[in-house]
């Protein structure tokens, strides 16, 4: 059995929060030290192995994983799988033991459906379970998932068990609205591109505001540089986490 979307939705619930940290870091130490600092504000870490430039997978799980285990946090690793199923599930399975450690990772959907069956047939593997969250749209500027691709990629995922919801962009509210619709209330919607200073970001991305976000129907709100970038990462985690949980 996947871990189900209401099951995400009641670990927010139960930490009252809809944040999810992007540990966008590329040392051990850097992650495992965020995680400290904000571990109470979020109810997901999510991570880019691949960017690691010290990784060993007995480090990762003692300064990493096992932390985020113990106070009830979930890993998401936001590998963006494109491949083949077989091919998928050889990632998973690889050298950074993805399967061994994540509780959700992303994929696109353009390859076709099998990539999902791929994931799942790694965490079986190692006796896991987890999620997948499907990329419907995106926050970066000139990207090619337009609304009738979204349309596609929801139409097709949204009654997968494997799948737990999709990849929003929350730079744009009315986009997340028009996500919400097509996807009905079971799955979720996560949204990067969320900073409570709206507007152009580095290298082609674009913010949204948090609660602007959430009230347009996503579940969730993905931050990176708005906690990471900032001299007291955990008062302004703990301003982005009350920010998800306030009425509009
Ligand atoms: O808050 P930022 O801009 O510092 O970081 C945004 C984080 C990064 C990106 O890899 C990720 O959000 N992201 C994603 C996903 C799937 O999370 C999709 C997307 O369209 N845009 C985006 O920025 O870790």
């Amino acid at each position: 059995m996947p871990i189900l979307a209401q099951e995400i939705r009641d670990l927010m619930n139960a930490r009252n929060t809809r944040l999810v940290l992007a540990a966008d870091f590329n040392t051990i130490s850097e992650i495992s030290n965020i995680l400290s600092l904000v571990g109470n504000h979020i109810f997901m870490l999510k991570t880019h192995i691949d960017g690691i430039r010290d990784f060993t997978l007995d480090r990762w799980m003692r300064e990493v994983v096992y932390p985020a285990q113990r106070a009830g946090i979930l890993i998401f690793e936001d590998r963006k799988f494109a491949d083949i199923g077989s091919i998928t599930k050889n990632q998973m399975l690889g050298h950074q033991r993805i399967a061994e450690w994540a509780d959700i990772v992303t994929a696109h959907r353009i390859s076709g459906p099998d990539l999902i069956d791929g994931v799942h047939m790694a965490w079986a593997e190692v006796g896991r379970k987890g999620s997948v969250v499907i990329l419907s749209q995106m926050s970066s500027s000139g990207n090619m998932l337009d609304d009738s691709y979204c349309k596609k990629v929801v139409e097709s995922c949204k009654e997968i068990s494997g799948v737990c919801g999709f990849i929003g962009n929350g730079s744009d509210p009315a986009g997340i609205s028009r996500l919400r619709a097509s996807v009905g209330v079971e799955k979720l919607i996560l949204t990067p591109g969320i900073n409570l200073d709206v507007g152009k970001g580095g290298m082609g991305q674009r913010y949204g505001h948090p609660k602007e976000a959430i009230a347009s129907g996503a579940d969730a709100v993905i931050v990176g540089s708005g906690i990471i970038g900032k001299s007291n990462p955990s008062e302004a985690a703990g301003m982005y986490a009350r920010s998800t949980m306030e009425e509009m």
